[in-house]
């Protein structure tokens, strides 16, 4: 803690105006995790305003109380959150727009025209997946922590493409209503709908550990039986008639725990969590874990000796309605929740 400013941070009071994500005083320079804002949803076929989640998680984030009482000061690591990308903002914009023509007609079906279109789309696709690609590559290779904050569901890709050559066994925890399988969806091939689906198609992942899935196509009920060997899925049906007939939920972690490998990236879209934790996302769907489970199962995790390397956060989104989550106090409870898994997540990820 070097300069002025920091010097003068006091961790038990209000956060100040120009302030960092959480109330930091610390620069993307100093921060030992950083945040990778990705304010994208170009894919997104129901709800929609995700491209929000960055900013919203950060407004709220300032309000956070910083001392945990199961990690400590662990903020003192530094953590800071990176400006968002003007070009990926454009492409956002630009992308979207072709990608609504698409999403209004219901997928490209049979035309010819919407398929050329679902091909730029794609084309945005790849460029913003390049971008999540070089800069996570970039962050790593300074030997600190990262965690993608998007946005929608297929933010994360390029990162997980960067890990994996870092950390080629690594396995990915993944918090999910949706099981993320969908060969291309509406015609996008890097939908939200399909990340998981790209990751395992086109990485070398050996460990796909799915947890809280309750809305999945038969399509993508059979993919999991067919890739056994690499993905596991924990539906959220079963879970809840595990709990419902007396079984604990530490001894279900434990089951779940030892599907993973030592070194573990966190894949959450907030949406596998109840809907009251995240009523403006995307894509809800009832039932779910409870927030308590969720990050039992995350501290479960690095408390069992395997180290959570990197993350992502999806799915949060302040919704449509308004421009400002400030100005919908209901529509800032979304980011509010957010914020305080994120820094979580932070905090298992430093420890
Ligand atoms: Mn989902």
């Amino acid at each position: 803690m070097q300069n002025n400013f920091m010097k003068k941070f006091d961790a038990n009071a209000a956060a100040s105006k120009d302030s960092g994500i959480f109330g930091l005083p610390y620069s993307v320079e100093e921060a030992k995790l950083v945040l990778l804002p990705v304010p994208w949803e170009v894919t997104t076929s129901y709800g929609r305003g995700t491209a929000k989640g960055p900013q919203a998680i950060l407004q709220a984030s300032k309000q956070i109380d910083l001392f945990d009482m199961e990690l400590g000061n662990f903020f003192e690591a530094g953590i800071a959150m990176q400006k968002e990308s003007k070009a990926v903002q454009q492409w956002n914009k630009e992308a979207g727009k072709l990608a609504q023509k698409i999403i209004a007609a219901g997928g490209v079906e049979a035309s010819a025209k919407l398929r050329k279109i679902a091909t730029k789309v794609d084309q945005y696709s790849v460029r913003l997946n390049e971008y999540v690609y070089s800069s996570t590559k970039h962050i790593l290779s300074q030997g600190k922590r990262v965690g993608v904050v998007g946005g929608d569901h297929s933010t994360p890709f390029g990162a997980i493409q960067a890990f994996l050559e870092k950390y080629p066994a690594m396995g990915i925890l993944h918090f999910d209503a949706h099981a993320d399988l969908r060969a291309a969806f509406e015609g996008f091939e890097y939908s939200h709908a399909s990340i998981m689906h790209n990751v395992v198609e086109k990485t070398g992942l050996t460990h796909l550990v799915q947890v809280g899935i309750r809305d999945f196509c038969e399509e993508e009920f059979h993919y999991i039986k067919k890739n056994s060997q690499r993905i596991t899925t924990f539906f959220d049906t079963a879970l809840a008639e595990k709990k419902l007939s007396g079984a604990s939920w530490s001894t279900i972690c434990e089951e779940i725990i030892n599907c993973l490998p030592a070194e573990v990236y966190v894949s959450f879209d907030i949406d596998g969590l109840d809907p009251r934790f995240c009523p403006h996302t995307g894509t809800p769907v009832p039932g779910g874990l409870d927030l308590q489970e969720a990050l039992y199962l995350i501290k479960k995790v690095a408390q069992s000796g395997r180290k959570i390397i990197g993350f992502d956060l999806n799915e949060v989104s302040p919704g449509t309605a308004v421009s400002s989550c400030v100005a919908d106090p209901a529509a800032e409870w979304d980011a509010n929740v957010g914020a305080r898994l994120l820094y979580k997540l932070c905090g298992w990820a430093l420890v």
